[in-house]
């Protein structure tokens, strides 16, 4: 019989992998001091203020289980965290959820004001692209950083999280079935999660069958990653999740805990989990730490 999860031990190595990516964001990013510093200020205020690190961890695994350097994907892993940061600075502004806080801390557009929250955003963007496409380590193939450009910008984009977050706002007023809520969080969680493992994958030249079950992983990964989300917004320790309870129900979102009661709801995380590891079934010991990542989705409390 498997060993039971241990979450505590999980957690620091999790922490571990979380200061790694943090001290290559503090390698890539633009210095706070540079012209004009207002925005890059900002810029640090967002991505400095915590956050699991879950994106750019992927990219590096995705690297690692492929054969490569984390070092070789370091920039490709920051961008991605760069995109997920810019994702919720817009997604705090007035015109989305209107959030005062974001991880227990005041929101960009509080501390910076609201315009230079949007051109905060906006820089975030731009510059998680231009970090993907000046990566220049040698063992990395310049084939390979453009077809993770193709995907990032894919995954991000108006048919990936920018749609997700269409349908959510539209949700809001028209409200939403289960078939329609599981494909608004395809689109707004997983898909960049899909792309974060992948890139890394795809940059060491892991062949097709590796990638269509790290896609499936990551499909299943977010999915479950989403629901356990809505669970945490229901009994979470407002101490750890950085957000009060019962904030969805309030900005009157649908959520699967609403659709489908927690004990379904932790029925159908359990079988994505389940599903996340039946993916992983070609692969041999070098995919330990994400079968522990979607054992940790099921178990964490933040
Ligand atoms: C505004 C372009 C635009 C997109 C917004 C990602 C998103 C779409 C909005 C953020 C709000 C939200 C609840 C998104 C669902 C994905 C999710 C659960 C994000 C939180 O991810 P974590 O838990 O965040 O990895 P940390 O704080 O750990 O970085």
């Amino acid at each position: 019989m498997a060993a039971p999860f241990d979450l505590e031990a999980f957690a620091g190595e999790l922490k571990q992998k979380k200061e790694q990516v943090e001290a290559y964001l503090a390698e890539y990013l633009p210095a706070k001091e540079a012209y004009p510093p207002v925005i890059h200020q900002a810029m640090h205020y967002a991505v400095e203020n915590g956050g699991k690190r879950l994106r750019p961890i992927l990219v590096l695994e995705g690297a690692r289980i492929a054969g490569g350097s984390a070092e070789s994907v370091a920039p490709v892993a920051c961008a991605l965290e760069l995109i997920h940061t810019y994702s919720l600075v817009h997604d705090d502004l007035p015109a989305m959820d209107d959030d005062d806080y974001r991880r227990g801390q005041p929101t960009c557009h509080k501390v910076f004001g609201e315009a230079n929250a949007i051109l905060t955003g906006d820089a975030l963007l731009t510059a998680a692209f231009g970090l993907i496409a000046a990566n220049g380590a040698e063992e990395i193939d310049p084939a390979g950083i453009i077809r993770v450009i193709s995907l990032v910008a894919e995954a991000a984009g108006s048919q990936g999280m920018i749609g997700g977050q269409v349908l959510d706002l539209e949700a809001e007023d028209a409200g939403i079935d289960y078939e329609d809520l599981k494909k608004l969080h395809r689109l707004k969680t997983a898909e960049l999660f899909r792309a974060s493992l992948l890139a890394g994958a795809i940059l060491h030249k892991m062949p097709a069958q590796g990638l269509k079950a790290l896609e499936r992983y990551a499909y299943n990964f977010g999915l479950a990653f989403q629901i356990t989300d809505d669970i945490l917004d229901v009994k979470g320790d407002p101490s750890l999740t950085g957000k009060p309870v019962g904030s969805d129900a309030k900005n009157g979102k649908t959520t699967y805990a609403v659709l489908l009661g927690l004990k379904e709801s932790e029925n159908l995380a359990r079988q994505c989990i389940e599903a996340c590891l039946e993916s992983l079934a070609g692969f041999g010991p070098e995919a330990d730490f994400l079968r522990r990542l979607a054992l940790y989705v099921m178990h964490r409390n933040s």
